[in-house]
C-alpha cells in the first residue's frame, strides 16, 4: 500500500476495481444474520471497568477509517484516551457543561425529548470505561508548512466514519456511547488538537456493567422507514 498524501490537484488515475460477487444464497445469510445482530446494538450509559483487548478498538478505528468522504480527505481525528487524569478532567468539563443544560440551557422541548432516555448531567461512563475515544473533525486540511486547503462535506463524513465504527465495536462485542458534550470546545483545549480540529463526539467504550440498563426503546419498523419508487 503506498502511503497516504493529499490527492488536492492530483489527476484522475483509475485503478481496475473487480471484487468476487458473493453467492446470492450466501450474501442473503450474511445480510440476514447481519440485520439481526445489528439490532441488538443498544447505547449503553453504564460500563464496566473491566479492560477491553486493545486490538479490538484499533480494528474499530481501522474500520471507521475506512470510510467513503468528501473529495477522500478523511476528515477525522481519532483521539484514545486513557490516562486517568485527563478522562477526570474531561469528565469535569464536560459535566459542568451538562450541570447548566439540564438546568435549563436545553430548553423544556428538548428536555421532554431526553426524558424517556434517563440521561442527566452525570456521565460516570466518562471515566468508568476502559477507553474514551474523542472523535475530531478536520474543519479544512493542514499541511505540515502550515497551509491549508478546504474540506467538503466534513459533517457527513465524520457522521459516516462514526457509524461505521459503531458498527464495528457491536460486532466485537463491546458497547459504546456516542456522547455529545455542548459545547464541546473545552475538549481540543484538554487534548491539544491543532486549530483546524473541532470535536465531534466523545465515545466511551467497554463492556456493559453487570447491572446496566438502557430504555425500553423501539425501532421503527423497515415500513415506517422505507419509501419505495
Ligand atoms: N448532550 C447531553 C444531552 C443529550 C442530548 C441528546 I439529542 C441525546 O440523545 C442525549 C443526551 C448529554 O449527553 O446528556
Amino acid at each position: 500500500m503506498m502511503t497516504w498524501t493529499p490527492l488536492h490537484g492530483h489527476p484522475y488515475e483509475p485503478i481496475p476495481y473487480h471484487p468476487n460477487r458473493i453467492p446470492v444464497e450466501q450474501a442473503l445469510a450474511a445480510s440476514a444474520v447481519l440485520r439481526a445482530r445489528m439490532d441488538e446494538r443498544r447505547t449503553v450509559r453504564m460500563f464496566a471497568t473491566d479492560p477491553v483487548p486493545e486490538q479490538l478498538v484499533l480494528d474499530a478505528i481501522a474500520v471507521a477509517n475506512t470510510a467513503p468522504s468528501g473529495a477522500h480527505q478523511q476528515p477525522w481525528t481519532f483521539v484514545l484516551v486513557e490516562d486517568p487524569e485527563v478522562r477526570a478532567r474531561i469528565r469535569e468539563a464536560a459535566e459542568a457543561e451538562e450541570r447548566i443544560s439540564y438546568g435549563g440551557r436545553l430548553g423544556e422541548e428538548w428536555l421532554s425529548a431526553l426524558r424517556p432516555l434517563g440521561t442527566d448531567e452525570h456521565k460516570p461512563h466518562l471515566t468508568d470505561a476502559p477507553y474514551l475515544l474523542v472523535v475530531f473533525q478536520q474543519r479544512y486540511g493542514l499541511r505540515a508548512d502550515g497551509t491549508t486547503y478546504k474540506h467538503y462535506y466534513g459533517d457527513e463524513s465524520v457522521g459516516i466514519a462514526v457509524g461505521m465504527l459503531l458498527t464495528a465495536l457491536h460486532l466485537a462485542g463491546l458497547a459504546a456511547l456516542t456522547h455529545t458534550p455542548s459545547p464541546m470546545k473545552f475538549l481540543g483545549e484538554v487534548l491539544a488538537r491543532p486549530r483546524n480540529e473541532k470535536a465531534f463526539a466523545v465515545i466511551p467504550i467497554g463492556y456493559p456493567a453487570d447491572d446496566s440498563v438502557v430504555p425500553n426503546l423501539t425501532r421503527k419498523s423497515l415500513d415506517q422507514v422505507l419509501v419505495r419508487v
